[in-house]
Parts: C-alpha cells; structure tokens; sequence
C-alpha cells in the first residue's frame, strides 16, 4: 500500500490538497502532520476523518525525533508546512528561519537515512525569483529574494537542490503563484478583502494598489503538484502560474462589483516594505508534462466569494484573538 505523508495538511493548500488525494488516490494511506499553529485549521479537513485511509498527527517538522520516526513509513511526502505570511514574515522573521528553512532540512535528513522514501516534494513558491518588471521568470533563472518569507522559502529550495546534488536524495519543487479558494486564512489579501466587504468594513489597500500577482484556482495548482508528484522528474523544479496577472487595484474593483459595495470602501494604506512589483512565471516546462489551468478566473473568484459568503462560521471566529492582535500591532485598524 503507498503512503503519502502530507505536512502542513491543515493549512489552506495542504487542506485543499489532502483532499484532492482521498478523492483520487482513495487506495493510498494518508498521513497529514500539522503543528496547528495559527494558520491550520483541523476543521479544514474534518470531512476526511472519518476515511479510513487517513491519519493525523499534532507535530512539528522541526522535531528531530518525531520526523525519524515517520518518514521512514511513507513513500511519498509533501511539504506545505510553512509561515507563509510576507507581512508576519517582516515583524517578526524567526519563526519562518526555524520552520521553513530547519524544518525543511529535517525532512531532508530523514529522506536522506531512508530507503523507503521515492518522492519528496517541496511546495515552494514564486516569490523566490523576486520582483520582474516584464517577461517571466524559468525555472533556471537565478534568486533574489525580497522578503524574510520569500528569502527562508528560496533557502529550502537549495537545501533541497543541495540534497539531490550530493545525495541523490528524491527532491522535486514546485513554485507556484499566488493561489485563491475556499480555506483560504483571512490575512490573505482575497480572503481579508472578501470576509471585510461582507463585514462592511473597508479594505486597506498597500500604497498605489498597482502590484501585480498572477492568480491561480488552488484546485488547479493541487492537480500540478500531484501531477509533478507522481510524473516530474526527479532532482527538477517546475512552476506553477494561470497567467491571470491583475493589478490588487483591479482585483480590488472586481470584489467590491461582485460584493455590491461602493469605491469608498477602499482605504489607501502604507505600503509594505520592500513590496515586490510584479510576479511572473513561465509555466511551459509543467505544460510540457500535460498540465493547463482549468479554472475561468472571474468565475472561480466568484465561486470563492461565494464560499467565504456561505462559511461565516469557518471564518468569523479566525478574526476574532489572534488575528486582532496581530493587525493591532500592524497598525491597521480597519478589522
Ligand atoms: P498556510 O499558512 O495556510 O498553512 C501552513 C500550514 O503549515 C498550517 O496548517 C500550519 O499549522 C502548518 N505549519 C506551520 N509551521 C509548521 C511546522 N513547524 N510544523 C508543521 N506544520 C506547520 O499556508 P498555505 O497558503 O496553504 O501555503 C502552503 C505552502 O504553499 C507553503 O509552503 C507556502 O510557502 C506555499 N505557497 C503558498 C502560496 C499561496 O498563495 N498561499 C503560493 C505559493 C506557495
Ligand atoms: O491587506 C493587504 N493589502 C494589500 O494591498 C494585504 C494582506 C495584501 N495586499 C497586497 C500585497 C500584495 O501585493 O496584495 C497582494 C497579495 O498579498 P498577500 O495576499 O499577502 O500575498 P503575497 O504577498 O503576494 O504572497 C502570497 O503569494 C505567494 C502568499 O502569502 C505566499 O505564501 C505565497 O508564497
């Protein structure tokens, strides 16, 4: 029987992934490891515990012991487990060194002293090549990261190149732009504008709101990194992008019309340091392999406005602890 060993399960990807895995590998064993930090969730995947196939585990990739003791137990293992958010990333860096650099190097070790593990796949992400003006950036282009998030991400990525070089130890990389979807936290910027619309409340916009990111549906990116999972070769990196480039500012209209709220509802703010422009990545190399995104842009916002529409209950309490404190200290006083 294969396992497959998904970390950082109960975040917004990894939960989207996890169940894209029991609807179409129902045969394969799952184990999702999650240490349940702010950002996961276990309601985001309580549909799947009653699966027989499926097991979780309350833990930490930067546990030595605990990683040992399971990698060697899978055959596949990919890790969504990370800090993921740029603005945290910018306050307050040490978290995202501990886990997305040493807790990414843990698993390596483990993978390295196994046999048993054929796959280890790295969710990675776009911001590690920085900011491009024009064109896009391959997969051999080189790394400047801006941010303390993107700069700990590009760190993993050569752990894990490093391990394939020396080792031979079974790595793939994704890197993928930003993604959209239900369970989604609502510090993102799609979700935080959506669940304050319907709150009516305003949304704070980052400096001239002309940033470009390229969105892409979650479920697209999950049938990438599973194609490149079971098919990409090994030791390789490959993109993951739907070309739906728009400025936050037009992202912004487009959520106040399907939101039925008026232009006053964005309120211009501070911009984030060290913001990067625009991401753009070229995707022809997981094309090759037969992947093409499947979601209709305006009609998969729409679905995922209806989903944050539809699920107060998932979101409401997110906004309430924590996630106050946090934007008290970021100043932003409109949540
Ligand atoms: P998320 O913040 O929603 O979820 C992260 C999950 O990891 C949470 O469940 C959290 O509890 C868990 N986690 C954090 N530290 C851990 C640790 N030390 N041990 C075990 N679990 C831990 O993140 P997401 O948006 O789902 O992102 C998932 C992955 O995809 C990340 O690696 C991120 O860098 C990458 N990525 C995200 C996007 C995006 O747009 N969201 C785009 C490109 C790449
Ligand atoms: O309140 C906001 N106002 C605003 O204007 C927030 C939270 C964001 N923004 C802008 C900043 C960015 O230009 O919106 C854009 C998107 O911001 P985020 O949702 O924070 O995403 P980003 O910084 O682009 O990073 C995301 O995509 C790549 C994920 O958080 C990363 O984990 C992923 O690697």
């Amino acid at each position: 029987m294969t396992t497959i060993l998904i970390t950082g399960g109960c975040g917004f990807i990894g939960s989207n992934y996890a169940r894209y895995v029991s609807r179409h590998h129902p045969e394969y064993k799952m184990i999702v490891l999650d240490k349940l930090t702010y950002a996961g969730n276990p309601e985001n995947i309580s549909d799947l515990k009653n699966n027989p196939n499926f097991s979780f585990i309350k833990g930490d990739i930067c546990d030595e012991k605990l990683i040992t003791e399971i990698v060697p137990k899978v055959d596949y293992i990919v890790n969504f487990a990370a800090e993921t958010h740029v603005d945290r990333s910018i306050s307050e860096p040490d978290a995202f060194i501990k886990t997305d650099i040493f807790g990414t190097h843990n698993i390596l070790e483990a993978v390295r002293n196994s046999s048993n593990v054929k796959r280890f796949l790295q969710i990675s992400t776009d911001e590690v090549y920085g900011s491009i003006l024009e064109g896009s950036f391959r997969e051999d282009d080189p790394l400047e990261p801006s941010s303390p998030y993107s700069a700990s991400k590009a760190g993993a990525d050569l752990m894990c190149l490093a391990y394939w070089t020396t080792y031979k130890t079974p790595i793939l990389i994704t890197r993928s732009s930003n993604n959209y979807g239900p369970y989604q936290y609502p510090e993102k910027v799609i979700p935080l504008f959506v669940t304050n619309l319907i709150e009516n409340k305003q949304v704070p916009l980052y400096g001239d709101g002309l940033n470009v990111r390229d969105w892409l549906y979650v479920e697209d990116n999950c049938v990438g990194i599973d194609l490149i999972l079971h098919e990409g070769k090994l030791g390789e990196i490959y993109n993951i992008g739907a070309g739906e480039e728009v400025t936050n500012l037009e992202l912004t209209h487009l959520l106040l019309e399907m939101l039925d709220k008026p232009k006053s509802m964005i309120r211009p703010v501070e911009d984030r340091k060290g913001h990067d422009r625009r991401y753009s990545v070229d995707c022809s190399k997981l094309r090759s392999l037969g992947w093409k995104p499947l979601a209709d842009f305006k009609e998969s916002i729409k679905q995922t406005v209806a989903w944050y529409q539809a699920n107060r209950a998932w979101w409401e309490p997110l906004k309430s602890g924590e996630f106050k404190e946090y934007y008290k200290k970021q100043y932003r006083q409109m949540v």
